[in-house]
């Protein structure tokens, strides 16, 4: 392993990942390939821009012809793949865009990766491809069930994978990550939308009763996973990343507005996201067998996290702005409204 592509590397989860492989193995050449989608931000590398051991391509991983010439021109022969459309509540709005990306840019990455010899291929998967677990925690045999337009086509591209490694020998890997949160996230998932709401004291539209279950992990504890999963994981294996860290919607809230400093009554009920999925969780024995430790807990996490949103209003403040505005009248005018407030 020497020359890797991150692609989807300029996103919350990606860029994560490419930060810590340039300074963890400065023997490996790091070659971030990214659509800059709504979601992609160079911002997010800054603090790698100027080490050796990076590089930035900009393309689509569903365009065959850039991918072909991407994969040759830097002799890659490793693909982590975190690229994907990844809101759920944008998939429910219109799921063109997750077709292409989460399920064709998947088969256009193997198929090219395939033609050109790669040694590896990690796909950078979800716990939403089990779908909604009314008890008990998934483990890696556990059916795919997803129930939102995002999740299916995650696992599109996931059965994909298994696919090419079952008919053509590819060395793939899978990981399915638990609910992630930490620094650059784009403030449209749950922590750093709310953080960054609460900071400017307006209203937080909790969906439904707020009783939801997730499962949180650390970003660093994420990308620390897909790094074991990469280097250590058997081919054709698949290993959930999980924080093991259940908590309801409502009670994270509470946390996070507790951190602040701000009041609960910022909190305002409204109507639910729609095929909402009630409770994920995860087993992950598997990846702790190949010796993987998460070094957060959910307060110092939570506690980072908070404090990074407070001291970088420069990174957010930008992205708040244009479409970022339309996608918010969208998603929670009618929403807010519903609750007697906007
Ligand atoms: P993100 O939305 O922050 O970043 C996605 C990145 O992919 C962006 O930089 C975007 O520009 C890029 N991208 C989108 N379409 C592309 C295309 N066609 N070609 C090239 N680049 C493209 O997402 P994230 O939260 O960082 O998630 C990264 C991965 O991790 C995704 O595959 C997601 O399914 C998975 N995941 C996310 C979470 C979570 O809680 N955020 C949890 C588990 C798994
Ligand atoms: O405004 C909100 N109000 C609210 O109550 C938002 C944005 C979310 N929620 C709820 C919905 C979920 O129960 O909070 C929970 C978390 O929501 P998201 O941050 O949108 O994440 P989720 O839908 O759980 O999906 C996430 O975890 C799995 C990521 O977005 C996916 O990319 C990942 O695969």
């Amino acid at each position: 392993m020497k020359n890797i592509l991150v692609t989807g590397g300029a996103g919350f989860i990606g860029s994560a990942f490419a930060r810590m492989m340039v300074t963890r193995y400065p023997e490996y050449n790091i070659i971030v390939y990214d659509k800059l989608t709504y979601a992609g931000n160079l911002d997010n590398l800054l603090p790698i821009s100027d080490e050796p051991n990076y590089k930035f391509e900009q393309g689509d991983i569903a365009h065959r012809e850039t991918v072909r010439r991407v994969l040759s021109d830097h002799a890659i022969d490793t693909v982590v793949n975190f690229a994907a459309e990844s809101h759920v509540d944008r998939s429910i709005m219109g799921a063109d865009a997750f077709m292409h990306t989460n399920s064709i840019g998947v088969y256009i990455l193997l198929d090219e990766g395939r033609s050109h010899g790669l040694e590896r291929f990690l796909q950078v998967s979800t716990d939403e491809v089990y779908g909604s677990l009314a008890v008990g925690e998934a483990v890696e045999s556990s059916p795919l069930a997803p129930r939102n337009p995002y999740s299916a086509a995650k696992a599109g591209g996931e059965l994909m994978v298994r696919a090419y490694h079952e008919t053509h020998g590819m060395n793939t890997v899978i990981t399915r990550g638990s609910n992630t949160f930490g620094p650059y996230q784009y403030p449209e998932k749950l922590l750093p939308f709310f953080i960054t709401e609460a900071i400017e004291d307006k209203a937080l539209p909790l969906y439904g009763d707020g009783m939801q279950v997730r499962d949180w992990l650390h970003v660093e504890d994420h990308v620390s996973g897909i790094d074991v999963a990469l280097h250590k994981g058997a081919p054709g294996e698949i290993y959930n990343v999980a924080g093991e860290d259940l908590r309801h919607n409502i009670h994270v809230a509470h946390d996070m507005l507790a951190r602040l400093g701000k009041p609960t009554t910022l909190l305002k009920h409204v109507p639910d996201r729609e095929g909402h999925d009630l409770r994920y969780a995860m087993n992950c024995d598997k990846l702790r067998a190949l010796g993987w430790k998460q070094a957060h807990t959910w307060e110092t996490a939570l506690e980072a996290t908070v404090a990074w949103y407070r001291n970088n209003e420069w990174w957010w403040r930008k992205i708040k702005t244009g479409e970022y505005l339309e996608y918010y009248k969208r998603q929670y005018a009618a929403r807010l409204a519903a609750a007697g407030d906007s």
